[in-house]
């Protein structure tokens, strides 16, 4: 069906097809690469620097025209598809009616029932308090604010391999070094690192549980248990290369901070909002956390991040204690509502299901011709590869490059990530249909097999 935009003329909608009409990026993609570079600071990179035009479900299509397979979602954002009818109507009718007001000032209902519709979906049936904020960084930083004030302890604690952001606090709690916090210290005190369960990487055997007290027996030799606020752990790490800890690791870890006085809070900025194949990660397990902090796919594109826990906890903090001018923005909130009445109406849980299952019908029977995948993990539809030097678990950052690389010049955009810079990750927006799914993976498949085959010798 034609659309019309705001102007009154009729396009046609954008086809969920793979088209390439220029080398990538094109001309146009180029020229304007050229004014970023005179323009926008170095320090602000692209991995794949063509400029988009417009996007419509799991299709990107750059200034050229070129019509690209989006695998990544905008990292886990768009998970109701790109221009997803709900969100968009809900964004211009709201920002019609009004933009800004600040909820500190003169409140709205938008940011009441964002709050609502997160204490529903959150995992657990206890009372629970909701705050708004604008990204993921806020969330975890405010997070840990309430934490430490109802417990007037200051201690947290946090695993390798993590991520939770670029503001100061957050860089001391994320694990890597480059790029995220080389030479931008001095990083805010007391957080202390952990093991985390790494199946691939980890001994032979070893349980969840197991894991969980190796974690656990370094927090109280080397911190305390008394002295620390909170665990901060994402129940799937993203950025450190979608680890997904053993069965077990999680209830354990769960389990001691409640018997500790420790707040339990669950980073799911990534995994959140039917990634995984449910509401939030936590629920494979029935892990219910202390407090929650969401972002991402939260709003299908607009800016919003928010922290959701038990109403003692979130209650515990003074009136003007948390807040900032535009957290729980109007429009965003409404944006927040349209992605989750989408996420339900969709079944998007259902697709991340069998998004995931097609994807590994992919990936295993090219692991099995392939040693240098030396790991296929993830759940639902947050599928990773890990890539190493084969007959070995020693990463190969650099195959792992050029099959990034390649799929990009196929026009699929897919995005790595790890410790190590070893893991391709896949993110598809949940509305993907089968025909592009199947694309886009073909792509990899030879991606994988041209660079691969090169590199087994
Ligand atoms: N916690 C678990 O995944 C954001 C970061 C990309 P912000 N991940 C993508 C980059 O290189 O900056 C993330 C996350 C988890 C926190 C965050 C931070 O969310 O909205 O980027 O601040």
């Amino acid at each position: 069906m034609p659309s019309t935009t705001l102007l009154g003329v009729q396009t046609d909608p954008i086809k969920q097809q793979r088209n390439l009409v220029t080398e990538l990026p094109g001309p146009k993609s180029r020229a304007l690469d050229r004014r970023r570079s005179a323009a926008v600071a170095h320090g602000v990179s692209s991995s794949f620097p063509v400029y988009v035009a417009e996007a419509s479900g799991a299709i990107v299509v750059d200034v050229d025209g070129n019509a690209l397979i989006d695998l990544g979602s905008g990292i886990a954002v768009v998970s109701v598809g790109h221009g997803a009818p709900r969100v968009v109507e809900a964004v211009q009718s709201q920002v019609e009616r009004f933009s800004h007001t600040c909820f500190m000032v003169t409140p709205y209902a938008p940011y009441v029932e964002v709050c609502e519709t997160l204490n529903e979906l959150s995992p657990g049936d206890h009372a629970k308090r909701t705050a708004l904020f604008n990204s993921g960084a806020e969330a975890v930083e405010n997070a840990v604010k309430i934490a430490r004030h109802v417990t007037g302890r200051q201690a947290v604690v946090v695993f390798d391999h993590a991520y939770h952001g670029r503001t100061n606090l957050t860089m001391a709690l994320t694990a890597k070094n480059m790029p995220y916090r080389d030479k931008f210290g001095p990083f805010a005190p007391e957080v202390y690192r952990v093991p985390m369960s790494y199946p691939y990487r980890d001994p032979d055997g070893m349980t969840g549980e197991q894991a969980a007290t190796r974690a656990i027996e370094q927090i109280e030799r080397q911190v305390g248990a008394d002295n620390v606020a909170c665990v901060l752990i994402e129940p799937i790490q993203g950025e450190g290369g979608f680890v997904v800890p053993a069965p077990g690791f999680l209830p354990a870890i769960a389990a001691w901070s409640r018997e500790s006085g420790v707040v339990f809070a669950a980073d799911e900025i990534q995994t959140g909002f039917c990634r995984t194949g449910d509401w939030f990660a936590c629920d494979a397990e029935g892990v219910v956390p202390d407090l929650l902090t969401t972002a991402k796919a939260l709003a299908g594109g607009m800016p919003l991040a928010a922290v959701t826990g038990r109403a003692d906890l979130m209650d515990g903090v003074h009136a003007g204690g948390l807040g900032g001018t535009y957290g729980g923005n109007p429009v965003a909130c409404a944006a927040a509502l349209a992605s989750i009445e989408t996420m339900k109406h969709e079944d998007l849980i259902g697709a991340a299901r069998s998004i995931g299952a097609a994807v590994e019908q992919v990936l295993r029977p090219l692991q099995a011709a392939h040693p240098a995948i030396g790991d296929i993990r993830g759940r639902g539809a947050m599928m990773a590869m890990e890539i190493v030097r084969p007959g070995t678990t020693e990463p190969d950052p650099v195959a792992t490059r050029r099959i990034v690389h390649a799929c990009h010049q196929a026009g699929v955009v897919v995005l790595s990530c790890g410790s190590y810079g070893n893991v391709i990750r896949l993110l598809p927006p949940l509305v993907i249909d089968d025909a592009l799914l199947v694309d886009g993976l073909d792509v990899l498949t030879g991606a994988i097999t041209e660079v691969l085959a090169g590199a087994a010798i």
